[in-house]
């Protein structure tokens, strides 16, 4: 890996356009956070960058001999950088409200950051390629850890196929835990992935407050 200097704005791939920049509007008066999190590879810089209303800021370095060992490019062909710290992206959803996303490395030896990342977050994605099972598995296990809220997102690569069912056994994923499939180069899709988590942590709050009504009655 290079320098740990930032380098905002580079582009990850050179085939995706640039989201328009478009400045923080005065109105905002909250900000949400939303974290994607997974194994080296597995496509967190471009799900941040093809959602992003900005020009996401991403601290990728091309990556150099003294990353042999350290990351694990087995399985990841044509990926010559790699993330040292954050992605960052913006969504502003309406005139009040801005969701901030961050992509987090999944490297076992970045898990110093997690605690303070995690602070105010709603929720998480996991993103999964399924060549790699389980480089996931330690995200997982971390938000399972914080009870922090997650999706999984299977981000589809191609071969080899296998069934959300499948990948939930291999995950041994809690049936609650919605998992889905994207292609993260597509907005859309990433958008989807962000509607499914922010689902589900309705879901879980409507349930907690449920649970709390009733136990007050
Ligand atoms: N075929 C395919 N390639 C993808 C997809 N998502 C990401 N990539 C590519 O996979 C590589 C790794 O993605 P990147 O976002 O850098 O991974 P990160 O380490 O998790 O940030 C890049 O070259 C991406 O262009 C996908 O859904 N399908
Ligand atoms: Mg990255």
């Amino acid at each position: 890996m290079g320098s740990a200097s930032s380098s905002p704005g580079r582009p990850a791939a050179a085939e995706e356009p640039e989201p328009e920049v478009a400045p923080l509007r005065s109105t905002v008066r909250e900000g949400v956070k939303i974290v994607i999190v997974g194994g080296f590879g597995v496509g967190k810089t471009t799900m941040v960058r093809s959602v992003s209303e900005i020009r996401p800021l991403s601290t990728e370095e091309v990556m150099t001999e003294a990353g042999v060992g350290i990351d694990d490019v087995a399985g990841v062909r044509g990926k010559n950088t790699t993330t040292v710290a954050f992605d960052f992206g913006r969504i502003s959803l309406d005139e009040h409200l801005v969701l901030y996303l961050f992509g987090a490395p999944g490297q076992e030896r970045f898990w110093f950051l997690w605690d303070r990342l995690f602070a105010g977050t709603l929720g998480a994605v996991v993103l999964l390629d399924t060549r790699r099972v389980e480089d996931s598995w330690y995200a997982i296990d971390r938000l399972e850890h914080h009870n922090m809220p997650f999706v999984v997102a299977r981000n589809n690569f191609g071969q080899p196929t296998h069934t959300l069912e499948e990948v939930r056994d291999a995950l041994s994923l809690d049936p609650g835990v919605p998992l889905v499939d994207c292609d993260a180069r597509r907005r859309e899709s990433s958008r989807d992935v962000l509607i499914t988590l922010v689902q589900h942590v309705y879901a879980l709050s409507s349930a907690a407050y449920g649970a709390m009504a009733g136990a007050a009655s």
